[in-house]
């Protein structure tokens, strides 16, 4: 049974956001006295955690389907919903997320480090949220948007400063099982590690940790033994140690034509785009197993070989643990130059939360052609998210989404893109939502009941105000003046003489 995971696809589904709330408030003698409905909850976040305590990917193997909770719906007397918790996973440091295209989201290379894997939706806003001085009595709320869903495939890189490298049996687990506390299972027979043990090894005042990973063969690179899928453990190394068996029996086998293979299979590797190509990366050698007298004669005659192609070599024996401190201190000593040397490169930007282009345009109108003439598609987060909130059986809230689109200058746009009354407008990808477009929406309630948001029931403004007064004032002066005119012409044409023509 396999103990050990290294590449996972995960189905997320992040919880969605609570519906917020119509209502009125009703008190004993005001029974309609204002808005009241809370605002729905948002959804909880799947945020993947770097912890140091997980090893293996394996519990998402077993159980690779995950969701976080929904926000609740907000409910009347101001209550609002309450938000879903967050989904936190555990997975080991080096993890590396990518997305269904296999573009790099996150890697997750330090402990601690968070990444949203997938955002909950975000809570409707309840009627009392959306009233303004003008909108005082929404009779409409905006709907929770649905929370993120997909797949996305998570991959361990282990995270070690040195990686043992070399044939099955070998001897690479039962050295780093005398330089640390791992505890490894060791075999004679090939093949016995099949999975990367980590272990931590301390030189003076340095501490780094060795990566042990199964043993490599000729024709690994085409997936001979159990090929270089492994190597990808060995990707973030900044040194490796080559660890040649000095006793093996098998024939045509010695150090220095095992150490060819081992560079040719180590060649064929493929990393990653920016990092440094392993054979290019500080490498010593160990020559294991001089505890037996013919190695130890063997290593003896590899040796000046083995230093004049560059390498510094050490004789060691991991099961009579001779050589092991010297080997441990060189080891040190180039771990420290490498970190040396990263800190004084600048920081790179560690991770990138999906970036989001700043200030781009808040929404593109693009035009398609269809069966019944041109469709205006609407695509941008804003409309497509507006859209999500809108309930659409109610004329309210598609009246609030008219005035929302419009003010984004969406019915420029589509005025600028050629659009006349009467056309397709889709918004979004997909079909869901088709308008016939009618420049500024209007809708019933509206006709109905004065401007979209008042009601006179709730809202019986009697009094003029200021500009009124002083405009009914001037009214009844010009009314008063023309009377008077008026009277003045009548005298003037004698109406007003006596019989006697006596005024
Ligand atoms: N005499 C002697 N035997 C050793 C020494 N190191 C390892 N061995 C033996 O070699 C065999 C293989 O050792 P492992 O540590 O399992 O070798 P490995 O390189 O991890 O092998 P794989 O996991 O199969 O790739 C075991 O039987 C060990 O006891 C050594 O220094 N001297
Ligand atoms: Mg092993």
């Amino acid at each position: 049974m396999a103990t050990f995971v290294d590449q996972v696809t995960l189905h997320l589904r992040a919880g969605h956001g609570g519906n917020g709330c119509v209502s009125v408030r009703r008190e004993k003698f005001k029974p309609l006295a204002g808005p009241d409905g809370g605002n729905g909850g948002h959804g909880g976040d799947i945020i993947l955690v770097a912890d140091p305590q997980v090893t293996t990917l394996l519990t998402y193997h077993r159980g690779p389907y995950r969701t976080s909770p929904n926000g609740q719906p907000g409910m009347g007397d101001h209550r609002h919903g309450a938000n879903g918790d967050d989904l936190e996973l555990p997975v080991p440091v080096g993890t590396v997320v990518t997305d269904e295209s296999g573009e790099v989201l996150a890697d997750l290379d330090a402990p601690g480090i968070r990444f949203i894997a997938a955002a909950g939706g975000q809570g409707g806003l309840g009627n009392a949220a959306l009233a303004t001085t003008k909108r005082k009595a929404p009779g409409f709320a905006l709907l929770g948007t649905p929370g993120w869903e997909g797949e996305l495939r998570l991959e361990l890189k282990t995270v070690a400063d040195v990686a043992l490298v070399g044939f099955p049996s070998a001897g690479k687990s039962s050295l780093i099982a005398s330089l640390s506390a791992a505890r490894p299972k060791i075999a004679d027979y090939p093949f016995t590690t099949l999975h990367p043990n980590l272990g931590v090894v301390e030189a003076g005042s340095t501490r780094f940790t060795v990566a042990d990973v199964p043993g490599l063969i000729e024709g690994a690179s085409e997936g001979k033994g159990l090929g270089l899928e492994f190597l990808r453990h060995v990707e973030r190394c900044s040194a490796l140690l080559h660890v040649l068996d000095c006793a093996t029996l098998e024939p045509g086998r010695d150090p220095l034509s095992d150490l060819d293979v081992i560079l040719s299979e180590l060649r064929a590797y493929p990393v990653p785009e920016g990092q440094t190509p392993l054979l290019e990366r500080p490498q010593l050698v160990a020559l294991n197993k001089v505890d037996v007298p013919d190695a130890h004669d063997l290593a003896a005659l590899v040796r000046p070989e083995l230093e004049q192609r560059g390498y510094r070599v050490f004789e060691i024996s991991a099961v009579a643990r001779t050589g092991l401190r010297e080997l441990s201190f060189a080891l040190a000593e180039l771990v420290e130059e490498d970190r040396a040397r990263k800190a004084a490169e600048p920081a790179p930007q560690r991770i990138v939360l999906r970036p989001k282009a700043v200030n781009a345009a808040q929404f593109t109108v693009r035009v398609e052609g269809g069966t019944y003439g041109p469709v205006y598609r609407i695509l941008g987060d804003k409309p497509v998210r507006w859209v999500q909130q809108t309930d659409f059986t109610n004329d309210e809230a598609v009246g609030f989404l008219a005035d929302r689109l419009a003010k984004l200058g969406v019915e420029d746009e589509l005025f600028r893109s050629g659009a006349v009354a009467g056309s397709t407008v889709v918004i979004g990808e997909g079909e869901s939502i088709v308008f016939d477009w009618e420049p500024t929406l209007t809708s019933t309630a509206e006709l109905m009941t004065g401007p979209r948001g008042s009601d006179g029931r709730l809202d019986p403004n009697v009094r003029p105000t200021r500009n009124q007064r002083r405009e009914d004032y001037f009214d009844r002066m010009d009314a008063k003046a023309e009377a008077r005119a008026e009277l003045v012409r009548e005298k003037e044409a004698g109406l007003w003489a006596d019989e006697d023509g006596q005024a």
